[in-house]
């Protein structure tokens, strides 16, 4: 996963010392820091920009107001009344996701598209007379839209006969072929960890259980699957290319670490509060999605429709995935018509309103940034980088810096109480532990503490504070510390309206 970026980093110290020697700087001084391991590809980087995205479960379970299908659903079951899979894209597009994710097939087996290894989707259904394919109205939606698109195909398949025999190794990969070949470039792959129980089985009305270590031979089909689509991020509990956070409330933890052990991983079956952590002694870059329904189930069900979590609510969330260094994956699902239910997509909004009304304004455009030293004293590592929102320009300490510490000063009081602050993630996460203070008065007195950073990290305190001078200290790290961004928001009243959850940190 490594190799992608290695090539690109020696690409890039070769470009940066040619253009040195060009400009008669030092070109070894100038020599851009090299990552700590593990790092991401940029596959990695690029996906993790992404932030926030959707998921949506839609199938016969929609129609039988049940979670799990237990696979012996009639096709004729499943008919939208007034299907509008571009209603689906446009309230994600709106909402500020990125990426839209389908079941493409649940656990209860049936297929939104007409696959041909099988009778139970919907060329058997009343939806346009069998002649329909959900997952192609989707792609086309999506990419109407401007949104990337992720499939999910549960591993777990509740219909087949063959589960839990070698023959549904076959089926399985049959079906992603299909899905990754027949409808242009998918971006993410998403492999369900529940697996093995109680089932339909082709009749066999039976439990059955597999061998979760061994049973899919995951090496196998993962090269199959790079094979379809080279580009493509595989999430799962184990990865490889971005894992689950380990709960379904949308909840990552601090610390908060992309790196994490992939061979202490088994889909289905990891421990979930180490996924949840992950661990700055692992070997591999995994970065967490963080997925949670905005419903209390992921499927539709009516009775739900008074238990749509609130926009602060869903604020908050955004606070606990994107604000620690996960991906945010916000399911939202369609109704018996086909379309996503107005009060879903109205908190939605509000929350992504809510969101944009905080995040507008950076108060540190007026600052001045200080920094404990710089690395190699040089001007493309100095910490006024800070300011600029993207993460290839960064202040980097220097070596041998005991103390590394960031102070933003201005003339005037600023009133903040959100902080965020990015590591150049291309260079690996560092950070394991910070302190920010405020001054008061000439002394200094610390507002928060936390343990890691990543991609974001935003710090919440739970009531304004007004300084002329606040100060990042950075108090563990495995490399010299380096910071891509660090701003200054209020968000004041905007999302404590009804949510009477916990918002410190
Ligand atoms: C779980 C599944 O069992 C749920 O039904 C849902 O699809 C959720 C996203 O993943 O493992």
């Amino acid at each position: 996963m490594t190799t992608g970026m290695n090539k690109l980093n020696i690409t890039s110290t070769i470009v940066s010392m040619l253009f040195c020697m060009l400009m008669g700087c030092n070109p070894v001084d100038e020599a851009p820091p090299a990552p700590l391991e593990p790092f991401p590809s940029q596959n990695q980087v690029e996906y993790q920009q992404l932030e926030f995205i959707g998921f949506i479960h839609f199938t016969v379970n929609t129609f039988t107001d049940k979670e799990w299908g237990y696979g012996d659903e009639s096709p004729s079951v499943f008919n939208p009344s007034d299907l509008d899979v571009r209603q689906w894209a446009r309230i994600a597009r709106q909402a500020g996701m990125k990426q839209l994710i389908l079941t493409a097939k649940h656990h209860d087996g049936f297929c939104l598209w007409p696959s041909k290894y099988t009778e139970h989707s919907v060329k058997n259904s009343p939806y346009k007379n069998g002649k329909g394919d959900i997952v192609r109205e989707f792609v086309e939606a999506c990419r109407a839209e401007g949104l990337k698109v992720g499939l999910y195909l549960s591993p777990w398949d509740r219909h087949q006969a063959s589960y839990g025999q070698p023959a549904y190794i076959t089926y399985y990969r049959n079906q992603l072929e299909e899905l990754l070949t027949q409808y242009g470039e998918i971006n993410e792959l998403w492999i369900d960890g529940a697996n093995g129980g109680d089932g339909y089985y082709g009749g066999a009305r039976e439990t059955r259980k597999i061998d979760r270590k061994t049973y899919y031979d995951w090496p196998g089909t993962l090269k199959m699957i790079y094979k379809w689509q080279p580009k493509i991020t595989v999430f799962s509990d184990a990865g490889p290319g971005v894992r689950w956070i380990g709960n379904e409330h949308g909840h990552a933890g601090d610390p908060s670490w992309s790196i994490i052990e992939k061979d202490s991983l088994v889909i289905g079956g990891s421990d979930q509060e180490y996924l949840n952590h992950g661990s700055p002694d692992g070997t591999d870059w995994i970065p967490g999605q963080a997925d949670v329904s905005i419903r209390p189930g992921w499927f539709y069900h009516s009775h739900e429709d008074s238990l749509v979590k609130t926009p602060e609510h869903l604020v908050d969330i955004y606070y606990k995935s994107v604000g620690r260094n996960a991906l945010l994956l916000l399911n939202f699902p369609p109704d018996k018509s086909g379309r996503i239910h107005p009060t879903d997509s109205a908190n939605v909004m509000q929350m992504q309103e809510i969101l944009r009304a905080t995040f507008n304004e950076n108060l540190s455009t007026d600052i001045e940034v200080n920094a404990s030293s710089r690395y190699k004293d040089v001007a493309l590592y100095a910490p006024g980088q800070v300011l600029k929102d993207n993460l290839t320009t960064f202040w980097m300490a220097a070596k041998n810096d005991a103390n590394p510490a960031l102070t933003l000063s201005s003339d005037k009081a600023v009133t903040w109480d959100r902080l965020l602050i990015q590591e150049p993630i291309q260079l690996g996460q560092r950070i394991s532990s910070f302190v920010v203070e405020i001054d008061q008065n000439g002394s200094w007195e610390t507002v928060f503490e936390g343990k890691t950073i990543g991609y974001k990290r935003i710090v919440r305190l739970p009531h304004p504070v007004s300084t002329s001078k606040t100060r990042i200290r950075f108090t563990g790290f495995r490399g010299d510390p380096a910071i891509a961004y660090v701003g200054l928001f209020l968000a004041g009243l905007l999302d404590k309206a009804s949510y009477s959850g916990s918002v410190q940190h």
